[in-house]
């Protein structure tokens, strides 16, 4: 059996794949990227639903480690859209040559850490064996997606899409009676554009949402100018906030300090600007102080409701029982004014639960609603799911699933003990999604290089995180959260939107900037809580 060698092997080439390739080129590693899709972009390959737009301002969601890339690179939108995302990263896999290290249409099925020889064993979806030394998931926060098991499934005679799997030829939605289960992030921005194409669309909602609008346009001349011009100045700003944003609001007012028309007045200002920063982190408060935090949600019903016009509508879109914020906040472009089209009706799926598919359709709450198409914009397994999915066997044979069976954990998220030499890029226990993603893999991955060149330097070529130290970090990462309105609630973020999978918020929220500042510092102190050898 013939074995592949390589010094790295990367699985996925979305955002942080690609970039991982890039960096541990540089110093001299034979690196090989697995991807089970047939093109670059990770999330932005998949997620290819109508509507998709990433919610981030792209003069933020954009690389910062070549400033000849930032100044070449035209984005045309506030909230680029899936297309142009794609685009950008096949610019980028281009310009940096990376497509001839990135073997597409393959999976990582199996990873075995060998530990006579001190390398990871791979298995591939094709059959092949590949050996390196270093194993980099850039696998993605949100690559596994979640169907729930909703019983006839296999009866329904029409057409059944995820969200996350799309066709690239797009699906012809017209004369047809759809379906849409599910008003996360994905459901509002799917919904108001399949609204346009469908004869008739049946919204199946189980929990109601806050939604900011995004006050989207198109970037002219002078504020594309503007985005190249302040290069520098942003990545300033943005290595000092916790989210590694630029326009981060430094000193917003305390909502309960301030005086009822103050107050709205300060709201209205970030509900004009839109998207979620402008409104969540209008106040200071909202996050920590439950009585703050129910104005703010109040207000933002408030707004929302007045986008509807029939008021029983507006009530089941609007009967909000979770604090704002407290689950991914979901920033929407005419997403309540979908429903005042006549082709579209709410399903309220709390009151009227989805009890069964059939073969012409769903049943919920007794009522047989015939449809044509049924789309799951149901979610994800989100951060450890991707890694779970994977056989991934560590010293002594142990699986990485049952390590994680009652919580993932891993030393700065980066590195779980017992699985040497495999580094997580935005793994559990990192900023990971809590900041703006792109940034926080520049990060990861910077780090990584430099762990590696210092492991290379002082003839180490073995890396486990101390279990003790992992404890530690994980104890600092929940210590980080107390207080913290977000997560209170379920969903993805908690992993209770999965059945069976332990509840619990495993990612530190303590700010990007300190995570960074946590992560130079053991760098710096020789890699302090890492186990280095040689072997
Ligand atoms: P989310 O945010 O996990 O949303 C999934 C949606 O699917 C949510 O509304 C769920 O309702 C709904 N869902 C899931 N299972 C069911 C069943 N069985 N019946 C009815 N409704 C169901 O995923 P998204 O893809 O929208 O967004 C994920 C992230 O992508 C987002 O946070 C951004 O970071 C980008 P529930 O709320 O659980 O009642």
């Amino acid at each position: 059996m013939s074995v592949e060698k390589f010094d790295a092997v990367v699985v996925g080439a979305g955002i942080a794949g690609l970039y991982a390739i890039h960096r541990l080129r540089e110093i001299g590693f034979s690196v090989k990227a697995f991807e089970k899709g047939d093109g670059v972009g990770g999330t932005w390959y998949w997620n290819r639903y109508p509507g998709a737009r990433c919610d981030v301002e792209s003069w933020d969601y954009s690389y910062t480690f070549s400033e000849e890339l930032a100044q070449e690179w035209e984005w045309t939108e506030r909230y680029p859209t899936q297309p142009e995302i794609e685009r950008y990263l096949n610019h980028v896999a281009d310009r940096f040559d990376l497509r001839r290290d990135i073997e597409f249409g393959t999976r990582i099925d199996q990873a075995c850490f060998d530990e006579s020889e001190n390398r990871w064993l791979l298995r591939t979806s094709k059959d092949a064996t590949i050996a390196a030394r270093y194993l980099v998931s850039a696998a993605g926060a949100l690559s596994e997606k979640f169907t729930p098991k909703i019983s006839g499934v296999e009866t329904f005679a029409g057409e059944q899409y995820h969200t996350s799997s799309w066709p690239a030829e797009g699906v012809d939605l017209a004369n047809k009676r759809v379906g849409v289960i599910g008003t996360g992030s994905t459901g509002i921005q799917a919904i108001p554009q399949i609204a346009k194409e469908a004869e008739h669309l049946y919204v199946f909602q189980r929990t109601a949402q806050h939604v900011i609008p995004a006050q989207n346009h198109p970037l002219d001349e002078d504020q594309r100018r503007e985005i190249k011009a302040t290069f520098r100045q942003r990545l300033e700003e943005k290595l000092a906030n916790a989210v590694g944003m630029s326009g981060f609001p430094e000193d917003p007012p305390s909502l309960l300090e301030l005086d009822a028309e103050t107050r709205r007045e300060v709201f209205e200002g970030g509900w004009e600007v839109g998207g979620p920063v402008a409104v969540n982190r209008a106040f200071s408060d909202t996050g920590t102080n439950w009585d703050a935090n129910k104005v703010l949600g109040e207000l933002v019903i408030e707004k929302n409701s007045e986008a509807v016009n029939d008021p029983g509508v507006a009530d089941k879109l609007l009967t909000i029982d979770h604090p704002i914020g407290s689950r991914r906040l979901i920033v929407g472009i005419d997403y309540f004014e979908t429903y005042n089209r006549d082709n579209v009706t709410l399903v309220d799926a709390s009151t009227a639960p989805i009890e069964a598919i059939t073969a012409g359709g769903l049943r919920a709450g007794g009522d047989e609603i015939e449809l044509d198409v049924l789309i799951y914009a149901t979610g994800f397994d989100g951060v450890s799911g991707p890694l779970m999915a994977m056989d991934i066997q560590g010293v002594g044979g142990r699986l990485l699933r049952d390590k994680w069976a009652t919580r993932p954990t891993a030393f700065l998220g980066l590195v779980a003990s017992g699985f040497p030499n495999l580094f997580m890029i935005t793994g559990p226990g990192s900023p990971s999604i809590f900041s703006n993603v792109i940034f926080a893999i520049e990060q990861h991955v910077d780090w990584i290089k430099d762990c590696l060149t210092y492991m290379t330097e002082h003839g180490f070529n073995h890396i486990d995180a101390n279990p003790d130290v992992e404890d530690d970090w994980t104890q600092q990462v929940d210590k980080a959260a107390e207080n913290l309105i977000v997560g209170s609630t379920k969903s993805w973020w908690t992993g209770e939107n999965i059945p069976g999978k332990p509840a619990g918020l495993n990612f530190y929220l303590g700010g990007l900037h300190n995570y960074r500042a946590k992560c130079d510092e053991v760098a710096d102190n020789g890699y302090e809580g890492f186990l280095l050898q040689s072997r």
